[in-house]
């Protein structure tokens, strides 16, 4: 058993307890009622799920445990996972024997690599994550033991497997489709010598060999991970492994709607909206020229990418971290310009607008020049970028969930007639 199980066989009963408690002694209590408009609103603020490994405020952001996102640029992914997973800082001795144990999936399976590389040219790059993940469920321990008839409380320590199995693989799979879709299929092995998760994703995508594009790398497996239950890709997991589905179904599905342009593809969107500028005005434009463009996308009914969210009320502070690398680097090219410049201009005409609730930058809107900025331009990638940060905080709820025994997801639809009455 590894240290990581025993850190979650005492919470995985102490959160058993606790459930059975709040069910017991206040099951019938009343958290809120849900208005016609909520429901066919896309369940706006219905309070309908629990999260304990990260909270989003409207007015500051995404918190992991309690600890706001910008007080955590510094850590790597494993100690991103530990924290999400168990709701303590990783102790060295801990950390160590994560790195060890994820470093066993960076060499992904030959079967994967040849299922990628059989897929159609044109696939984009999120088919083949969710195709990747998918082929790899035949190496499923959860499925194995649910299989063998291991008992509903005993499941998460399985998934606790499937999982680290899984966020190991997934920097190699990401990589694969990178180097097979955007260069020349020559999949580059993992690194002998450091075992950091982070560094063998830099490594394996090849794309840089500067020491900013490795701290890149990191800070944006850190910042994408997790940002509470209810958004599209955490809950699509949450679902799909509600019914006991293991993780690399259930981690597939969320690609599938991460890989939607208002959710995850929202940051290759903006790289395209900032190329669109650049092209049409020869470089960085004036505030006017920004303010006549933007205004025009609005009045052709399209959305300006990487801005609005459904629960921020405030500038993201994911999107500050990114823009705090690029000044701590001095990235200045054109692109990191353009978002400095639709930041100050965007925010304005979209309140002129007045439809959308928030006007300021989500985590999309500067990651995709970062990665520009350092020769990945291949933006069709990027929310596969996303997709392997995610699958963290993914895999970090479906094993929170699973300790706690949680039941399958059954809300109840109504007819438009039977509303409408
Ligand atoms: N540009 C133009 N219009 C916008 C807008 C934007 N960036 N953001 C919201 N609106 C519009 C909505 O389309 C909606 O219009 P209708 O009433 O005509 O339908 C209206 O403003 C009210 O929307 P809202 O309540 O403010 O926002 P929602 O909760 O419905 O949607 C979205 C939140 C993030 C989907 C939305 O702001 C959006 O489409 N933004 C652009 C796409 C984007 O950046 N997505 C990434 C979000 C972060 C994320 O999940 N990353 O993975």
């Amino acid at each position: 058993m590894s240290i990581l199980h025993e850190n979650l066989t005492t919470q995985a009963e102490a959160l058993r307890a606790q459930r059975t408690a709040l069910l017991k002694e206040h099951g019938d209590t009343v958290l809120g009622s849900v208005t016609i408009e909520q429901v066919l609103g896309g369940m706006r603020g219905v309070p309908a799920l629990v999260c304990d490994t990260s909270s989003v405020s409207a007015d500051e952001g995404l918190r992991i445990r309690d600890t706001p996102i910008l007080d955590l640029t510094d850590i790597t992914p494993e100690e991103t996972f530990w924290l999400l997973v168990t709701g303590k800082r990783a102790s060295a001795t801990e950390l160590d024997e994560l790195r060890s144990i994820f470093s066993k999936y960076y060499a992904i399976p030959q079967y994967v690599i040849d299922t990628l590389k059989a897929m159609p040219k044109d696939s984009h790059p999120m088919v083949m994550l969710s195709v990747g993940l998918l082929a790899m469920e035949r190496e499923s321990e959860f499925r194995a033991a649910y299989d063998k008839g291991a008992g509903k409380d005993a499941l998460w320590q399985s998934m606790v497997n499937d999982s680290v199995r899984l966020i190991g693989s997934i920097p190699g799979i990401a990589a694969a489709i990178y180097r097979i879709r955007f260069h020349d299929g020559n999949v580059i092995a993992p690194l002998t010598d450091d075992n950091d998760l982070s560094n063998n994703f830099a490594h394996m995508l090849g794309v840089s060999n500067d020491a900013s594009w490795k701290e890149l790398i990191r800070l944006y497996l850190v910042l994408h991970s997790d940002h509470e239950g209810g958004n599209v890709s955490a809950m699509t997991s949450y679902v799909v492994s509600s019914a006991l589905s293991d993780p690399f179904y259930s981690v597939s599905a969320a690609m599938c709607g991460l890989a939607g342009p208002l959710h995850g593809l929202a940051n290759q969107e903006c790289l395209r909206f900032i190329i669109d500028v650049k092209d049409q005005f020869g470089g960085v434009p004036t505030d006017e020229q920004l303010t006549e463009y933007t205004w025009n996308r609005l009045r052709n009914g399209q959305v300006i990418p990487g801005y609005g969210h459904a629960v921020l009320r405030v500038t993201d502070p994911r999107f500050t971290a990114f823009y705090q690398f690029a000044e701590k680097h001095n990235l200045q090219d054109e692109n990191v310009q353009i978002v400095q410049k639709i930041y100050n201009i965007v925010p304005g005409v979209l309140r002129e607008h007045g439809k959308a609730k928030n006007p300021w930058p989500n985590v999309d809107a500067a990651s995709g020049s970062l990665l520009y900025a350092y020769g990945m331009k291949e933006f069709d990638f990027y929310t596969v970028m996303f997709g392997v940060s995610r699958a963290i905080g993914l895999c970090s709820q479906m094993v929170v969930n699973r300790m706690m025994a949680s039941p399958i997801v059954r809300p109840k639809s109504l007819t438009l007639a039977e509303l409408s009455k």
